[in-house]
């Protein structure tokens, strides 16, 4: 997968480095390029904001150095033989970042990335580029950033654990023994290791039993435990009559 990011704070991408996404890279299973909007401003101080019309706070960032900017990054990508770019507009107005949109962005060849600062990009400039690829302006959750480059590393690693051979096995099979919609909607419950007593401490007698149709009911229940008590909003939607089937079979 290719994935271009176009920032005003470049350094600010550096974790992209580190740890899966860096390991991703290092392997060519991502090719990650990160551009300098500046590259593309036009005058003398690098301007790539101004004031909204209308009026109000803060400043816009300006149409002309991101159509460059995009124009470019697009040209060269299609030049090397990247193919379908989608564009991600990260804002706190756009459409919840989840799971299912992580795995929708993973089945893309080529993510091309608009992270802004200051009140937002000039709207043309998401119209203009909606006309020729797909568009997904995502928020990663109800509160404000001062900026989207901390919403492209999440995007990012939500996205690269995703692509095969990106994981390791262990990772990417588990949970494997449920039925889809069943645990996949739950918060993942507590977990151990040794030693078997910390401070006095035990573990849950189920996880040493032996006992695997037990254990994994014990873990669902932790499951639904900590769900219901963190978001009761995921409960409502998940299905009660595929646990009550994995219940039978235990
Ligand atoms: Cl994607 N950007 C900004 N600036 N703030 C946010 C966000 C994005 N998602 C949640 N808050």
């Amino acid at each position: 997968m290719r994935l271009d990011v176009v920032t005003i704070f470049p350094e600010y991408l550096d974790p992209l480095n580190v740890s899966l996404v860096g390991k991703a890279r290092a392997r060519g299973q991502l090719d990650v390029r990160v551009h300098d909007l500046r590259r593309w401003a036009y005058d003398r101080h690098s301007t790539v904001d101004d004031t909204p019309y209308g009026g109000g706070p803060g400043m816009v960032m300006k149409t002309g150095p991101w159509g460059d900017a995009l124009d470019t990054v697009l040209a060269e990508g299609y030049e090397e033989g990247a193919r379908t770019p989608a564009l991600v507009v990260p804002t706190p107005s756009g459409r919840p970042f989840t799971q299912k949109l992580a795995v929708e962005l993973a089945q893309r060849p080529w993510l091309l990335f608009t992270p802004a600062r200051y009140e937002g990009i000039d709207r043309r400039v998401v119209e203009e580029y909606a006309t020729r690829m797909p568009v997904y302006e995502v928020s990663i959750g109800d509160y404000v950033l001062a900026g989207g480059e901390a919403a492209v590393l999440v995007v990012t690693e939500a996205v690269a654990r995703l692509l095969p051979g990106v994981l390791g096995n262990a990772e990417s099979h588990r949970d494997d023994s449920f039925a889809p919609g069943a645990m996949a909607d739950l918060l993942e419950g507590p977990v151990y290791t040794k030693p078997p007593v910390w401070r006095g401490r035990g573990i849950p007698e189920v996880l040493v039993s032996g006992h695997h149709g037990r254990i994994a009911r014990w873990r669902r229940d932790e499951a639904l435990r900590r769900t219901a008590a963190n978001r009761p909003d995921l409960i409502e939607r998940c299905d009660a009559a595929a646990f009550d089937r994995k219940d039978r079979e235990v």
